[in-house]
């Protein structure tokens, strides 16, 4: 889905709607989008290269230019996942859109929105004027998003947030019924601890009778899994150095990226893929705003990302320790990935 320039730049506004010409659309911008940015970004660095093993947070690998790369990323030979989960909704949109009846989409993380396409148009069945909230940190991913639905659908009217995912809780509590969507495996991102939270305020969010549709790359082959992980285009890597160009750029960090490494490979105890910078030779890494440097050595290994792969018997009980019942779990024939649509009980 290609980003359309025709979306107007809007003015720098904080905490109200932006309307964007000519559409039905509106973009939010979350509070915490008003704080400075680069100082929050500076402080997010510095704790993670003091703690052991150092550690940077996933959230930002998404800037304008991140979030073109993970696209990319979804179009490799070796990347299953979305290719995955995107011919499960082809398949299974109709039957999840009937099972939920009429609802309101929100969707955290939802990137480009590309496959959110086969939902819209099977809940479109039930009225045309379906509401799609979008959230994601990206704001160039959701004006592109945007602009591709009111392509599509024109009928459907998109209020999207730019913001983190515990900001668009607030907007729960303005609609109702609601299908949550949390695809791609995402979700792998966070740690046990992380994703039991999350889940928690999802369901606590949602009333009785609300669905929540869950999208997880499941456990399989390690060859499989690093291959996805370590495309031979190198556009994984490509993904992974962008955090260091953007941290150059947005914090001054003077890193020479000709200098890393991407690393990524499966931890088979922990059942999550480990995705590491790894330093050739030894660099400091400035951070001006805070005036704080880090020296870090040859050979050290900073994690960017883990991505946790599941178990459908562990997990289903986590979903339904925390208020969630199973209404329908969707697998391709290789069993390589998993739909659950849990409703709230
Ligand atoms: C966006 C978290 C689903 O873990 O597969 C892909 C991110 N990073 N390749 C994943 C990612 C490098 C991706 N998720």
């Amino acid at each position: 889905m290609l980003f359309d320039p025709r979306i107007p730049e809007t003015a720098p506004s904080r905490g109200f709607p932006v309307p964007l010409e000519g559409t039905r659309s509106v973009l939010l911008q979350a509070s915490s989008q008003g704080k400075d940015p680069a100082l929050e970004f500076a402080a997010s660095v510095a704790a993670g290269l003091e703690r052991r093993p150092r550690s940077l947070d996933c959230r930002f690998l998404y800037d304008e230019e991140g979030s073109r790369l993970y696209e990319e990323i979804t179009r490799q030979p070796e990347y299953y996942l979305t290719r995955t989960e995107a011919s499960l909704l082809a398949r299974y949109a109709v039957d999840i859109s009937r099972l939920t009846g009429p609802a309101t989409l929100v969707e955290f993380g939802s990137g480009y929105s590309v496959k959110t396409d086969y939902l819209l148009s099977a809940y479109e069945a039930w009225s045309p004027e379906v509401s799609y909230l979008p959230v994601d940190v990206s704001d160039s991913a959701l004006r592109g998003a945007i602009c591709a639905i009111n392509r599509a659908h024109p009928a459907v009217r998109v209020i999207a947030l730019h913001g983190t995912f515990e900001e668009a809780f607030a907007l729960f509590d303005h609609v109702s019924p609601i299908l949550a969507l949390f695809l791609g495996s995402t979700v792998g991102n966070m740690n046990e601890e992380e994703s039991r939270d999350f889940f928690t305020r999802v369901a606590d969010h949602l009333r009785p009778g609300d669905h929540f549709l869950l999208g997880v790359d499941l456990l399989k082959d390690k060859g499989l899994l690093e291959a996805a992980y370590n495309d031979a285009a190198g556009v994984s890597a490509a993904f992974t150095g962008n955090l260091f160009v953007r941290m150059n750029r947005e914090l001054g960090s003077q890193i020479d990226t000709s200098g890393l490494e991407h690393v990524a490979r499966f931890d088979a105890e922990k059942e999550q893929i480990e995705i590491h910078a790894r330093f050739l030779r030894a660099q400091t890494l400035e951070l001006p705003l805070l005036q704080r440097s880090f020296r870090i050595e040859a050979g050290e290994e900073i994690l960017t990302e883990i991505s946790r792969k599941y178990r459908i018997e562990t997990l289903l009980p986590e979903m339904e320790t925390v208020g969630f019942r199973l209404r329908r779990l969707f697998t391709d024939e290789r069993r390589w990935f998993a739909l659950l649509l849990l409703e709230k009980g």
